[in-house]
């Protein structure tokens, strides 16, 4: 059912861009542009300010991981045990693979010294004289931008000895994966990082406690480390201003799929898709929404009956999903949702790591399924079936991809159900008859 609105947004705070302000802008990337910008003002304030002092700033400003889970990055910094004589590691996850989600490339190649800004503030905070970037390997126009803006960082002082004379020595590494959907589960990105094959490991230990080189070790998502800076120089009590509660602060969403102007949008946490698609020119012309993710395709789809659904972590789980990466992809009233599932579900057998049985043969069973019922050859019995291989992999699987996998299952036969049958029924695709023999 439709949640409340955020009540009385403002049109100007709908859409008071702080991470992409100036990405429009000629060489928006380079240091001079940061600067001018207020860039590394953040990272002043917070080398005056005492390390623990830090870390309760940002636990106080509400930020909650951008990444997926929303987990309390303050909290997260926190849980580093000081004093036990390791060395401390801060990781960045930028390996953005999640289907329909691409915030943090963009963010990274328009603005890339808003996350290593970022990333010198969090290491001051949580003692840590090493920090790693993991990129998706894929996208080496950013990997050189990214190079760049990390020679310039060491060349104006902000990374290397004795950061703007504050004491702290700081190295930064950009390393780039190789193409691994799984190395984005923050385990496995670390055991990539290390020189193995990314498979997850067991948690707890939680990376915090046992991370990378078994020593203590903040993961965070690109998103979250580059919103610190604006947070440490325009104060914790603005960044609380927007958003809700306990979902404070703007963010990006990336809206793509049948609409009219695909992109980045950004916005408080709170607002709604009704919203967005208003601000946005709404969906392509003379179509209108029939499902959507919130946060990629491991989020349990919705449908027009959760327009005006806040877009927070509150409102969203309410509704019987998750805002994870808040990648709104949006399909019109011509997809098949049995082949808009059966193509993720493909990519999830595909990146399926293979630790586990219930993902590695859950989605492989639940592929051989979907085709059979796309292509017209499939059964009624085969929908319980489904359901139940979904149910053997959810809440069974050893990470989260395994969940993410069942999810597009259970909502689309939540909602969709009838679609389901009447490719059954109709032995094939009502939206393609064509596409119908393509497995056949
Ligand atoms: C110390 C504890 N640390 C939790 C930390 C934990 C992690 C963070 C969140 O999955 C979701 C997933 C995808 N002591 C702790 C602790 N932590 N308890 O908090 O942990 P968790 O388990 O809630 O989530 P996760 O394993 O990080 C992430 C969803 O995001 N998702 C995925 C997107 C994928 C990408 C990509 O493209 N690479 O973004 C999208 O929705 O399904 O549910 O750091 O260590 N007691
Ligand atoms: Fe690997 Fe899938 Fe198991 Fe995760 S759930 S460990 S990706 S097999």
């Amino acid at each position: 059912a439709a949640q409340e609105p955020q009540a009385e947004i403002s049109a100007e705070k709908l859409l008071a861009p702080v991470l992409s302000a100036f990405w429009d802008e000629d060489g928006s990337w380079t240091l001079d542009t940061y600067r001018r910008h207020e860039g590394y003002e953040g990272l002043r304030k917070a080398l005056a300010m005492q390390p623990d002092d830090v870390i309760a700033y940002v636990k106080e400003s509400g930020l909650r991981g951008r990444g997926g889970a929303g987990f309390p990055t303050g909290m997260k910094w926190q849980f580093i045990p000081q004093g036990d004589g390791k060395p401390h590691y801060l990781v960045v996850n930028a390996d953005e693979s999640e289907p329909g989600t691409c915030k943090d490339i963009p963010l990274l190649f328009a603005n890339p010294h808003a996350l290593i800004e970022g990333i010198v503030i969090a290491c001051y905070a949580i003692r840590s004289e090493h920090a790693f970037i993991y990129l998706r390997g894929e996208v080496v126009p950013v990997l050189r931008r990214l190079h760049e803006a990390v020679r310039e960082a060491y060349a104006a002082g902000y990374l290397g000895k004795n950061v703007l004379g504050s004491g702290l020595d700081l190295e930064l590494t950009v390393h780039a994966g190789a193409g691994a959907y799984i190395c984005g589960e923050e385990t496995a990105l670390l055991d990539s990082l290390e020189g193995r094959r990314g498979q997850p490991r067991l948690r707890p230990p939680f990376p915090a406690v046992a991370g990378l080189y078994a020593c203590p070790t903040v993961v965070n998502n690109v998103e979250s480390i580059a919103s610190v800076p604006a947070i440490l120089n325009k104060g914790k009590d603005w960044f609380r201003s927007m958003g809700s509660e306990k979902s404070p602060g703007f963010t990006l969403y990336s809206l793509s799929g049948h609409v009219a102007s695909p992109g980045q949008y950004e916005g408080p946490l709170g607002i709604t898709l009704r919203q967005l698609l208003d601000m946005s020119g709404g969906m392509r012309p003379g179509h209108r929404l029939k499902f959507w993710t919130p946060g990629g395709s491991s989020t349990p789809l919705l449908t027009d009956e959760h327009l005006d659904v806040p877009l927070d972590y509150e409102g969203v789980g309410a509704a019987g999903s998750m805002l994870g990466t808040k990648a709104l992809q949006c399909f019109d009233e011509t997809t098949c949702v049995v082949r808009a599932v059966t193509r993720w579900t493909e990519f999830y057998a595909h990146e399926s790591c293979g630790k586990c049985t219930p993902c590695r043969e859950g989605t492989y069973w639940l592929v051989q399924l979907l085709r059979d019922i796309e292509a017209g050859k499939g059964a009624m019995s085969d929908l319980d079936k489904l359901a139940d291989i979904a149910d053997n992999i959810n809440g069974k699987s050893f990470c989260a991809l395994g969940d993410g996998a069942a999810s597009p299952i259970f909502s689309s036969l939540k909602y969709f159900r009838a679609e389901y049958e009447e490719h059954i029924t109709g032995r094939g695709c009502p939206f393609d008859p064509a596409r119908s023999t393509a497995w056949a």
